[in-house]
């Protein structure tokens, strides 16, 4: 075990050598110059000793590498502070057990990919019945009823759906994050309910590849969630939320 959390590195070999494997492409030819770009790449990261173990041409002046190389500076482990999702994940049996003890009646959630996002796997893996990785998506629990309005929904859609189906949750999905778009995107949506006085009758949750619970809280987000996460994880947040704020 490393002790000295004040400064964490990679292990490779061995304890604290700071060893690490990276990949990346490089708009250059693969010869000896090339790999000596790739390993000048390596030092401009701050890697000493980079070598690189493999390259592979991919087209006319594009070259893949694969390096080694050492990292000296470590983290500061111990004073990390991460802003997450705090609820206990239960698993859908148990989220619809406590929802028959708790809950008077079943919630609507109202799901969708916005904007121009034509991604609809997340929101799928989420909310399909077949759910995802062996996790169960929304539609298949008890006294949720969920509606998946698919990919390229407008924000304007999505609150008119919300509306007429009086949902308790509504979940964005946003992948594409070239330029920014998922900001102005997620950022139009609250305005949009705030403009319906509706943001604070509505649980409102975000999630996607590069989505943050830290990220969707500074968009004005009740919560996000990334990869790696189901249903069961944003079920287990949201029914206690919507309890905790005596939404139902
Ligand atoms: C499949 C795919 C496509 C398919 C999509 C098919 C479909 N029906 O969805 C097609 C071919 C259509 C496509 C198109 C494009 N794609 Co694409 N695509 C992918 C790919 C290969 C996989 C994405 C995926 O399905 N992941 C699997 C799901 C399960 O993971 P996930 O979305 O992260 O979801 C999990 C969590 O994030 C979370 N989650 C997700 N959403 C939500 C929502 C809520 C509420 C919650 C709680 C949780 C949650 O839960 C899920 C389960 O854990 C990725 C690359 C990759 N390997 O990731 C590129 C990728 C996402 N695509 C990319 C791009 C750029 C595009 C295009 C713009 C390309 C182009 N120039 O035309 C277009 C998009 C057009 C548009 N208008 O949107 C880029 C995005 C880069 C960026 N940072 O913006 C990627 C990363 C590829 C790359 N490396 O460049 N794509």
């Amino acid at each position: 075990m490393n002790n000295d959390l004040k400064n964490v590195l990679p292990y490779g070999d061995t304890m604290n050598d700071g060893k690490v494997q990276l990949s990346f492409t490089l708009p250059v030819n693969d010869d000896a110059k090339g790999i000596e770009a790739a390993k000048l790449t390596c030092k401009n990261m701050g890697l000493d000793n980079a070598m690189c173990v493999h390259h592979n041409k991919l087209d006319e002046g594009y070259t893949f590498y694969v390096c080694y190389g050492q990292l000296r500076t470590g983290v500061d482990y111990e004073n990390i502070k991460v802003v997450e999702v705090e609820t206990e994940t239960m698993d859908m049996h148990e989220v619809d057990h406590f929802m028959e003890e708790k809950y008077p009646r079943n919630i609507v959630v109202v799901g969708a990919s916005t904007g121009t996002d034509a991604h609809t796997v997340g929101i799928d893996a989420i909310m399909n019945m077949k759910g995802f990785a062996g996790h169960y998506g929304l539609e298949r629990y008890e006294m949720i009823d969920a509606y998946n309005l698919g990919s390229q929904v407008t924000n304007e859609e999505l609150i008119a759906k919300a509306i007429e189906l009086k949902a308790d949750v509504i979940l964005v999905s946003q992948t594409v994050t070239q330029k920014d778009v998922h900001i102005e995107n997620m950022t139009n949506l609250i305005e949009l309910l705030e403009a319906h006085n509706l943001r604070d009758k509505i649980l409102v949750i975000c999630g996607g590849p590069r989505i943050s619970h830290e990220l969707a809280k500074e968009l004005g987000y009740d919560a996000g969630f990334g990869p790696g996460k189901f249903a069961d994880d944003v079920a287990s947040y949201f029914v206690h939320e919507l309890l905790d704020r005596k939404m139902i």
